[in-house]
């Protein structure tokens, strides 16, 4: 008796996972783990500032970093091909933007605030958790190290570290749009 309840305790317990998806489909999501579930989205403090803009093409939706920090978390450990070492960094994964702005499984374009803008493919965000990070190491990410926004790639696969991909870590991010 006490044995089966503990197996329901450690079951309800357990972190929320995802990444597997579908194992029927064809993803190639590896499997990673969301640090947070998604939390009831927060108002806006009065002079809060907007962190994030996803633009769905027919309207705007301003998140503060308040906001973004309620939709799932995920973190990881990667490289920074620019910053040249590694940090844990902990944000939204673009599919979880995409789907938000009702744009999942579209290319998108992410802007930063320099006028910096990037293309990223829909096979590579769908297969890999490409993230919006607000964390490194657990603090905010300092504009030294491109924050307070700033997208990371997974360690593998491999070409997301290689030259062609370096557009791809866009820092100073702002906004998020289905590409044209
Ligand atoms: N905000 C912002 N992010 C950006 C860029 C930029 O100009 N602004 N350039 C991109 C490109 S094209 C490359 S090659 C790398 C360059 O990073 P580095 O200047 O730190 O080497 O950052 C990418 N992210
Ligand atoms: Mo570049």
């Amino acid at each position: 008796m006490w044995r089966r309840l503990g197996l329901i305790t450690l079951l309800t317990l357990a972190p929320v996972t995802a990444g597997q998806v579908n194992p029927a489909s064809k993803s190639r999501l590896p499997a990673f783990t969301y640090v947070r579930a998604a939390q009831p989205t927060p108002k806006a403090k009065p002079g809060e500032r907007r962190a994030l803009t996803i633009s769905t093409g027919q309207r705007e939706l301003n998140l503060t970093l308040g906001q973004l920090q309620a939709m799932p978390a995920v973190r990881y450990t990667t490289h920074h091909p620019q910053l040249k070492r590694s940090f844990t960094y902990e944000g939204v994964t673009l599919r979880d933007l995409a789907a938000r702005g009702g744009f999942l499984g579209r290319d998108l374009r992410v802007y930063a605030a320099n006028g910096f803008a990037s293309t990223i493919r829909a096979e590579d965000y769908m297969n890999w958790p490409i993230m919006l990070a607000y964390r490194a190491d657990g603090a905010p990410i300092p504009i030294l190290h491109k924050g307070p926004l700033t997208v990371v790639l997974p360690e593998r696969p491999e070409r997301f570290h290689a030259g062609e991909y370096s557009a791809a870590w866009v820092w100073f991010a702002e906004r998020i749009a289905p590409a044209q």
